[in-house]
């Protein structure tokens, strides 16, 4: 009897191990987020792989579970009936016998015996837990399987149909705004030279002002870290209702800049950790082909309150700092396409695609520092003022916390003025 016990034991420590696997579908940290989901799609879609992934080798244990139950079971019968008949013969040995070593030795067996029972008693307990763990296993695998159903359906729809697109097309978005349109929102623009429409957030304000918007910064939520191609083509996500940040792309900005023959204004619009709102324009503003690097161009810095970063900036350094940070007339580098006036790698060293020279007074695709004050030290490898950086306004280890690029024809900028304008002049009617 001795060696079925210690074998049912050795069971039951199976079991408690095995048991270890019910918490697994909790753990879903290890669950990383793919970034190609967007904002539409939910990242439980991550989920659904898991699960898919896991739920074999947990259906596994639990036949594996079961088997070992089946087998405890058998085990503990067999000793029922041991015992029972050990009683039995006890007993009747008590009765033809008299007191004597044979007696005693059967009193120890007794003693024995009601241990057994008791340790038998514990093991029937301890696998009628084991048993609801196994059935409420099953229900919530049966739930899961569920859950993983739907997410896969949800899953297997385009992202894109959610989003709310604006029926209205133009060239750009002021085109769109003189059609009528009065809302912020996505909608599609082909721009004079574009092979294809593509799709833009357009900011239309009450002055019927559209701006068509090129860089959204707000949160640190995308990485800005990209390669030419990303840059080239765009990257992030647009959203009809600004949540998202995104870089439009520089093939588009070159298309939406160079489409028209009136001047194309570049309104940069910043945030501070404070809330403090600054703004830049600048007019005749292009982006030159890829040809030429994406070169950026622009005429003049035509007002503002945040300063005249992309001329430049004396730090203090060398002399000729300012005329190594200004932006004016730069290409567009990358880290894997040099186009700056520096021996060494801007991009690389700032983790950022932009007009750099050697390397920037201005630098709004920077990388994003929560709460704005880094050194030298928190830029890592290089050490260098990598953050989203205007010089002009907050010094170059300040990091913004939003930063807004758009575009509008110059004629229409009039309309409305700088960025409190509307403001200012309806308190000037009242
Ligand atoms: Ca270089």
């Amino acid at each position: 009897m001795a060696p079925s016990i210690l074998t049912t034991a050795g069971g039951l420590l199976l079991l408690v191990s095995l048991s270890s696997a019910q918490i697994r579908g909790d753990n879903l940290a290890t669950c990383t987020t793919n970034d190609g989901f967007g904002k539409y799609c939910p990242t439980t879609c991550g989920v659904t792989d898991y699960m898919l992934r896991y739920r074999n080798g947990v259906e596994d244990d639990l036949e594996d579970m079961q088997r070992q139950l089946d087998t405890i079971a058998n085990l503990t019968q067999g000793a029922d009936e041991t015992i029972v008949y050990m009683k039995d013969s006890a007993f009747a040995a008590q009765k033809t016998s008299q007191p004597d070593p044979y007696h005693k030795k059967s009193t120890n067996m007794l003693d024995d015996i009601v241990r057994f029972e008791k340790t038998i008693t514990a093991q029937e307990q301890q696998i009628y837990e084991l048993q609801s763990l196994i059935s409420s296993n099953e229900r919530r695998m049966t739930d899961l399987k569920q859950l993983s159903i739907q997410l896969q359906q949800k899953c297997a729809e385009p992202c894109k149909e959610s989003v709310e697109i604006q029926p209205l097309t133009g060239t750009d978005c002021q085109d769109i705004a003189n059609k009528g349109a009065t809302t912020n929102g996505l909608y599609y623009v082909k721009p004079l030279k574009a092979t294809e429409q593509f799709l833009v957030y357009c900011e239309i304000d009450s002055f019927g002002r559209g701006f068509t918007v090129i860089q959204r910064r707000r949160d640190g939520s995308l990485d800005f870290h990209k390669d030419w191609i990303q840059y080239k083509n765009g990257f992030g996500y647009l959203s009809p209702d600004d949540t998202t940040e995104f870089w439009l792309g520089n093939e588009k900005i070159h298309l939406l800049s160079t489409a028209v023959t009136m001047p194309t204004v570049l309104r940069i619009e910043l945030v501070d950790w404070e809330g403090n709102k600054r703004y830049a324009d600048y007019t005749a503003f292009s982006v030159g082909s890829e040809v030429d690097m994406y070169r950026l161009q622009y005429g003049y810095y035509y007002g503002g309150d945040a300063g005249d970063a992309f001329n430049g900036f004396d730090f203090g350094d060398d002399p000729s700092d300012k005329f190594y940070t200004s932006h004016n007339g730069m290409q567009f580098s990358t880290f894997d396409k040099d186009n700056d006036k520096y021996a060494g790698n801007c991009a690389q060293q700032d983790g950022s695609g932009w007009w750099m020279n050697r390397c920037h007074a201005a630098h709004l695709n920077g990388k994003y520092y929560q709460g704005g004050r880094y050194s030298e030290k928190d830029a890592g490898e290089f050490g260098f003022d990598n953050g989203i950086i205007w010089v002009t306004w907050h010094n170059r280890w300040y990091s913004l916390k939003e930063t807004t690029m758009k575009i509008i024809p110059l004629s229409r900028i009039t309309a409305g003025g700088g960025q409190q304008a509307g403001v200012k002049q309806f308190a000037g009617l009242s």
